[in-house]
């Protein structure tokens, strides 16, 4: 070997177990909301490794983190590598940061092979992807493309009326600071994540190299009613929101399978008010998140889930529908994708072309600059839960490919 250092899983088993501990349920997985007390301890530990690979590190206004090693060409734009830092409730310890861990050990490779770039390399850790606490998603990415603007960042506002802005001050973050980046900053941004699903690990393939992500929408359904006395008010004198949202949910999988191939329809998250067990619940909001990797199915199946929400606004009951997040589905770059089967077959790793039926930041940047992305195999297929697992070997392979690509296009 020539003495230079490659990507290690040791090390790379470090950084998760390290972030893993950064839960607010530890034993029921990962829960590390944006701007919480789990968030800052997170974030200090990446902005530490950052700065211990030699990287200029900075936040931005949405909290962002961007480790930069400049480049010799100044002004030049910069290749990005990262993903997102935040989880989903009692996540796993994958979703996010295996890419941000990868992008770490591709900073340490850069560091310590004592590489000079022409164009920079930026690590980027990213908040909010999953809208856990102000809910949409793909937060961060989208505030630096600004496909966030101001007024939309300054409405967020988590379950308990705090606003992004109040929680970022509480941990020390500036909300004033720049935010959204010129494109012409951005030379290409490259994902690691897990697959989130069983087919690399079915075919036993250690790398899926991403051609489209999925198109999605996340809407919020509000069902108001009248509350009232669960022991004296008679059946035919209600207005049960509970009731009417049920008829809208126990529609929505015919209606996902009528709107065509692959269209999916999840209620992830509902809240009943005042939610007493002998009260007749007032209102009912709940989440409908809707995907395909055909836009015109999209598109049908939000109107057709308008449609049945109208459709049990009757004897008392009101409804109405909020469009959270809309994402087109997304073709990544063909030639970050052939670049990456090159490196692939030259580090000798099997690969298989795979599209994602995840949302992810990567399928933000698309718009903005070349973006690619890896998968790596999840066990069992399983993620967004605490059984979440991949394997530190495969991270490992994709950093080094990850490596060989940020030398390629830094010009090394
Ligand atoms: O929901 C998703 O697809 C991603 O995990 N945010
Ligand atoms: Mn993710
Ligand atoms: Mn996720
Ligand atoms: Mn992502």
């Amino acid at each position: 070997m020539n003495g230079l250092k490659t990507a290690s899983k040791e090390q790379i088993e470090q950084h998760i177990k390290a972030l893993s501990r950064f839960t607010a349920t530890p034993g029921q997985g990962t829960t590390r909301l944006s701007y919480s007390q789990e968030d800052l301890q997170a974030r200090t530990y990446l902005i530490e490794k950052m700065r211990e690979y030699g990287l200029q590190v900075r936040e931005d206004g949405f909290g962002n983190i961007f480790g930069k090693l400049e480049g010799s060409i100044p002004e030049a734009p910069s290749v990005l590598i990262g993903s997102h830092f935040d989880s989903v409730p009692n996540g796993g310890d994958y979703d996010g940061p295996a890419g941000v861990v990868a992008a770490l050990e591709v900073a340490r490779l850069f560091f310590e092979n004592g590489l000079k770039p022409k164009y920079p390399l930026e690590i980027v850790a990213l908040v909010e992807e999953e809208g856990a606490r102000f809910g949409g998603g793909l937060m961060g990415s989208r505030g630096i493309t600004g496909l966030l603007d101001e007024e939309g960042f300054r409405q967020l506002k988590d379950k308990n009326g705090i606003t992004a802005e109040e929680a970022m001050k509480k941990i020390g973050l500036d909300p004033a600071l720049p935010k959204a980046r010129d494109p012409k900053t951005m030379k290409a941004f490259l994902e690691l994540h897990i697959e989130q699903g069983p087919i690399l690990e079915e075919k036993n393939i250690p790398i899926g190299v991403v051609e489209a992500i999925v198109g999605l929408t996340q809407l919020e359904v509000t069902v108001k009613g009248q509350a009232g006395h669960a022991g004296t008010t008679p059946m035919d004198r209600r207005a049960d929101a509970l009731v009417a949202a049920s008829k809208i949910i126990a529609e929505l999988p015919e209606l996902a399978s009528k709107a065509g191939h692959g269209t999916v329809a999840t209620v992830g998250r509902l809240n009943v008010f005042p939610n007493g067990a002998n009260v007749i619940p007032d209102e009912v909001v709940f989440s409908v998140d809707i995907r395909s990797g055909h836009e015109e199915h999209v598109q049908h199946a939000v109107a057709k889930t308008k449609e049945l929400v109208q459709s049990v606004a009757a004897g008392g009951i009101q409804t109405s529908v909020k469009q959270l997040l809309y994402m087109k589905p997304k073709a990544l770059n063909e030639g970050i994708i052939s670049l990456f089967k090159q490196l692939s077959e030259k580090k000798g790793l099997e690969h298989t072309p795979i599209n994602s039926g995840a949302g992810h930041d990567a399928m933000v940047f698309s718009d903005f600059t070349d973006v690619g992305m890896l998968f790596i195999p999840s066990k069992n297929g399983l993620s967004h839960c605490p059984e979440e697992w991949s394997d530190s070997e495969h991270i490992a392979s994709a950093a080094e490919i990850f490596y060989e690509g940020a030398k390629h296009l830094t010009e090394v």
